[in-house]
């Protein structure tokens, strides 16, 4: 049964022009890994969204889940001199939603977001849907119209 988040989520793409389709899986999709298995696609086609904070600002960093921020990276795309992984409640704060579950978009409030480029050459990725046990597919060209994410090479 889907959830408040998954709701919270649908009706926020909704309000894009997105009709998410949900796929639930009750084994969990919290990791990369869980989700790609659980989906049958390659593991660099799952988007991780990371939660940053630069200089006490959070971004967002939608990152292909063969691949690892690089900090330096992301500092640079940002301009910001240094950037920190976000902890579980600084997450909760700046999205509305829980690790594992955490969107590409659809959040409480806007939030500068940062695109990994590996993520841009696939037909179809996968996102969480708000919840660890949820997932969407869409475009990667979809995925930017929304976010109006920065593309930016931040793989490690
Ligand atoms: N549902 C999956 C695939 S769509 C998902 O959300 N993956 S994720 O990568 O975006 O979110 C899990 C990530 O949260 C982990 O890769 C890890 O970087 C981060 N994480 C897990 N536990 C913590 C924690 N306690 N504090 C901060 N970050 C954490």
């Amino acid at each position: 049964m889907a959830s408040n988040a998954n709701e919270r989520f649908r009706t926020r793409a909704a309000a894009h022009g997105l009709q998410i389709v949900m796929s639930e899986f009750p084994a969990g999709t919290r990791t990369a890994a869980d989700a790609a298995d659980a989906i049958g696609c390659d593991v660099a086609q799952i988007v991780k969204s990371l939660v940053f904070v630069a200089d006490r600002v959070p971004v967002l960093c939608l990152t292909s889940g063969a691949n690892r921020v690089d900090e330096a990276k992301l500092a640079m795309a940002l301009g910001t001199s240094r950037v920190a992984k976000a902890d579980a409640d600084q997450v909760r704060a700046a999205t509305g939603y829980a690790i594992g579950g955490t969107p590409p978009f659809g959040h409480d409030t806007p939030i500068t977001t940062v695109c990994d480029r590996d993520l841009t050459g696939f037909e179809e990725v996968w996102a969480a849907a708000g919840t660890p046990n949820t997932v969407f597919p869409l475009s990667p060209s979809v995925l930017l119209a929304i976010t109006t994410a920065l593309v930016a090479d931040i793989s490690a």
